[in-house]
């Protein structure tokens, strides 16, 4: 896959030199090119931003510039890779939720382009203008606010980069996701331990000593799902009924009680609804 990025801020990506994504990039998984947005500005400070029409506080960053960062960034990726067009990501608090499913349809493109923002945002003619050409899509990476699109660059490329063929050498873990369609689809992963089987008093659960895969694969799945009751019970809800079994819907009703007998302990004036 062939990733292109532009920013006022290319020491940024200084991190996918490192770990999976610096290994990925070595075996030539992973293409990755930094571009500096200002080496397109029109003027001798290289400006970028401009005050916003209609008021408001902060500044917006200028179309023409990103047009002819784009335009080039484009023109030179296909002079290399030959046929076809990015897939254009801008990263920004107001866009659609960046999920597990949407790495995995950007996983399937050979190519992205990244345009992150500083200050109030790019323009809005610029997503209009390339939305339909490269498909260009403005997504969050959760509800909250950073200081720039570049850090939730990093986050769409390691989670999009591990996806890739040969990028994982076990592509068992990557079927295991929590987030990954199949047998464990919306549950959080369970706890995990490694030798010693004491540290500092803590012991590790019995059943994982036990050798005994069937209960064992039993025991991942009732934690999992004690596990996602209790930090996201909404994802709970999405499991389809078919892909609950009766020992699944056991430990929910038992997660079930045990909520509403220590919502009763608290007396009924601290209940929520
Ligand atoms: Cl993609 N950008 C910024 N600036 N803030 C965010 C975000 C993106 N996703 C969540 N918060």
């Amino acid at each position: 896959m062939r990733v292109d990025i532009i920013s006022i801020f290319p020491e940024y990506f200084a991190p996918l030199d490192v770990s999976l994504m610096g290994k990925a990039r070595e075996r030539g998984l992973l293409d990755v090119h930094v571009h500096q947005l200002r080496d397109w500005a029109h003027d001798v400070h290289r400006t970028v931003d401009d005050t916003p029409y209609g008021g408001g506080p902060g500044m917006v960053m200028k179309p023409e510039v990103w047009g002819d960062a784009i335009d080039a960034v484009v023109a030179r990726g296909r002079a290399s890779a030959g046929e076809g067009l990015p897939r254009m990501v801008v990263p920004t608090p107001s866009g659609r939720p960046f999920t597990q499913e949407v790495a995995l349809e950007y996983a399937a493109e050979p190519w992205l382009l990244f345009a992150p923002a500083r200050y109030e945002g790019i323009d809005s003619r610029v997503v209009a203008e390339y939305g339909t050409p490269l498909r260009a899509d403005e997504v969050s990476i959760g509800d909250y606010v950073l200081a720039g699109g570049e850090a939730a660059v990093l986050v769409i490329v390691e989670a999009v980069g591990r996806l890739l063929p040969g990028v994982l050498g076990n592509a068992r873990s990557v079927a295991d996701d929590s987030f990954a369609p199949g047998a464990m689809a919306n549950l959080l992963e369970g706890p995990v331990y490694t030798k010693p089987p004491v540290w500092r008093g803590h012991e590790v659960p019995q059943i994982l000593l036990s050798g005994h895969h069937g209960r064992i694969a039993r025991w991942r799945r009732d934690e999992a799902l004690r596990r996602t009751l209790g930090k996201r019970p909404e994802l709970v809800g999405r499991i389809g009924e078919e892909s609950l079994d009766k020992d699944d819907r056991r430990v929910i009703e038992e997660f079930e009680e045990r909520r509403s007998a220590a919502s009763f302990r608290a007396g009924p004036e601290d209940m929520a609804d």
